[in-house]
């Protein structure tokens, strides 16, 4: 019976349906199988839209912080975020980098309901890396990338969601925030080594002075890296650890919608990224969906922190799998 059960499901994933096998009835007739469909409840995630919303971004250049590219971004993505019907709030915040830089802050918030009481927290960063430490030749490891998967992809699926959010209303409270100064860690080539938390300097900023007093979200989904060909969002180390319900409510929805092939059931390493911080200071249980490859000697895709992170490794399969996936979680959250 269980082979019999195994074979339709198989053939019917390979169909790109999925269904949900209901077998009360197994034990009494072997014969009986029911087959139910799931049906999606979030309005089509548009992946070609999602597409152009990481190319803007690219366009800009490197969207490194203090360059005039961040700031023309900065300001489309606050422009995109208020047209789109949700309640902009800037922080902006002063700090000195490891290397004694005086840089600037500037997380972009987009709130919707914000008199609702349970809340979802949608994130991902906007800023680019200032390096590409991993290329091989000196002279370009001092160059910016282009982050299209890194950074651009993430807040490109949100700004995706967004417009759905402006057209058909979710019953929680949603909060999305774009944050600044995730990726200027120090580069591997640096001559001396400064003992610091370097890396998501926004989020840890946010989440020791959020927006709004003792925020705190039912639970929280970030994006990093969701935009390269046969992504695989393994389950992140500090996911499990802070968030696996979350967790798992976000990987079974991704198996219901068929997209069991990127959503994989492995665990992968921990990630020093936004969702930490968000997690340390119990502003939301929160996971970290991610392009984690088990074949690489740094854990990410091939073009992680080189020139090759640009539009042509972003890909509309692995965007409309996260976005889908984190548009069905909301649509289908109950206020309470
Ligand atoms: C570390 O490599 C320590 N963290 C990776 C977080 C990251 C960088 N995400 C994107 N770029
Ligand atoms: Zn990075």
């Amino acid at each position: 019976m269980q082979r019999a059960g195994s074979f339709f499901l198989l053939i019917l994933l390979i169909a790109g349906v999925l269904f949900s096998i209901s077998c009360n009835s197994c034990q009494s007739n072997k014969n009986m199988v029911q087959l139910e469909l799931y049906r999606q409840i979030s309005p089509e995630f548009d992946a070609d839209s999602a597409y152009a919303f990481v190319a803007k971004q690219v366009g800009f250049g490197p969207r490194v912080p203090g360059s005039p590219a961040h700031k023309a971004c900065g300001d489309y993505l606050t422009g995109k975020l208020a047209e789109f019907g949700a309640q902009v709030i800037e922080q902006k915040a002063d700090i000195t980098h490891y290397d004694g830089e005086n840089l600037t802050i500037r997380n972009i918030i987009g709130s919707y309901y914000p008199e609702k009481e349970k809340r979802i927290l949608l994130f991902a960063h906007w800023d680019s890396r200032p390096f590409a430490d991993e290329e091989s030749v000196p002279d370009k490891q001092r160059q910016p990338i282009a982050g299209a998967d890194d950074g651009a992809s993430g807040v490109g699926v949100l700004l995706e969601i967004a417009r759905h959010l402006h057209r058909l209303p979710v019953e929680v409270g949603i909060d999305m925030i774009f944050f600044d100064l995730e990726d200027w860690g120090q580069p591997s080539f640096a001559a001396d080594w400064v003992q610091g938390d370097w890396w998501c300097l926004g989020s840890q900023y946010w989440s020791e002075q959020p927006h709004v007093a003792h925020y705190k979200a039912a639970y929280g989904i970030l994006l990093d890296m969701v935009g390269a060909a046969n992504a695989t969002f393994l389950k992140e180390g500090y996911s499990m650890k802070y968030a696996s319900e979350v967790l798992e409510k976000v990987w079974g929805v991704a198996a219901k919608l068929g997209y069991g092939n990127y959503f994989l059931s492995k665990s992968g390493g921990y990630i020093t990224d936004d969702h930490l911080p968000v997690n340390q200071h119990h502003r939301a249980p929160s996971v970290n969906i991610i392009n984690l490859k088990t074949d690489t000697h740094t854990g990410f895709a091939p073009h992680w922190h080189t020139h090759r992170d640009d539009m042509r490794n972003i890909d509309k399969g692995s965007l409309k799998a996260a976005g889908q996936t984190v548009m069905e979680v909301i649509y289908t959250e109950k206020g309470t």
